[in-house]
């Protein structure tokens, strides 16, 4: 199912949902990404105006799940509150611009600083991979620089592939849950500590 409300306020998630935030320079191919995977067609010329948000549900492994996919303007409009809200990161840079590449880099660190307090899911894709011959960022070197940045690399095509872009999208869905639940666990404990220091005074509670 694929629904494409215009412009709103960004939601409230649900428990097996996944807010992803697709996020570069412009006209490196996030849109083309994003409606590749969604319509697994490839039209070429693309709206840059607006953002875009859509609710796509589908199956992973066997579960039902259900994404928010949010494709920015570049530049962003509050990137602070579309930071805050997203749940997993789709960092988007052109493998025949090197400073695409660059803006991305830097947009990892920028996103590393506002979610102080928890690591969201980070993926970083060089798209456009059937340019090989104007390529000005090679493989190995992203990778390198990636590595640093503890978060994975792919490339891929959006004119060319839709099983790459499936791919990245649903092993970020997969990280972008993990981590939620993972987050989830370490915060639940906390009021039940609270009510046993109530009781016991932060004693040990006799078996
Ligand atoms: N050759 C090639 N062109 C692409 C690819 N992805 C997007 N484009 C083109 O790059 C331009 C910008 O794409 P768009 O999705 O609007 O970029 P955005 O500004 O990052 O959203 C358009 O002309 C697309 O047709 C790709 O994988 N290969
Ligand atoms: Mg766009």
């Amino acid at each position: 199912m694929l629904t494409v409300p215009n412009r709103r306020e960004l939601s409230q998630p649900g428990k097996n949902e996944v807010r992803i935030l697709v996020l570069g320079p412009r006209n490196v191919g996030k849109t083309a990404l994003t409606v590749r995977f969604l319509t697994k067609r490839f039209i070429g010329e693309y709206d840059s105006s607006q953002e875009s948000t859509y609710t796509f549900e589908t199956s992973i492994d066997n579960n039902k799940v259900s994404m928010e996919i949010l494709d920015a303007t570049s530049p962003p409009e509050k990137l602070t509150e579309k930071v805050l809200w997203a749940d997993g990161f789709l960092l988007v840079y052109s493998i025949t611009d090197v400073n695409s590449f660059n803006e991305v880099v830097n947009l990892k660190h920028e996103i590393v600083a506002m979610r102080s307090n928890y690591r969201p899911a980070i993926f970083i894709v060089g798209n456009k991979s059937d340019l090989s011959c104007e390529r000005c960022v090679p493989k190995d070197f992203a990778l390198q620089i990636v590595q640093e940045l503890n978060c994975p690399l792919y490339e891929c095509s959006a004119s060319e592939s839709y099983e790459d872009i499936l791919q990245v999208f649903h092993e970020l869905y997969n990280e972008a849950i993990k981590k939620k639940k993972e987050r989830r666990l370490s915060v639940s404990p906390r009021p039940l500590r609270k009510a046993f220091n109530k009781v016991f005074g932060g004693k040990t509670p006799p078996m």
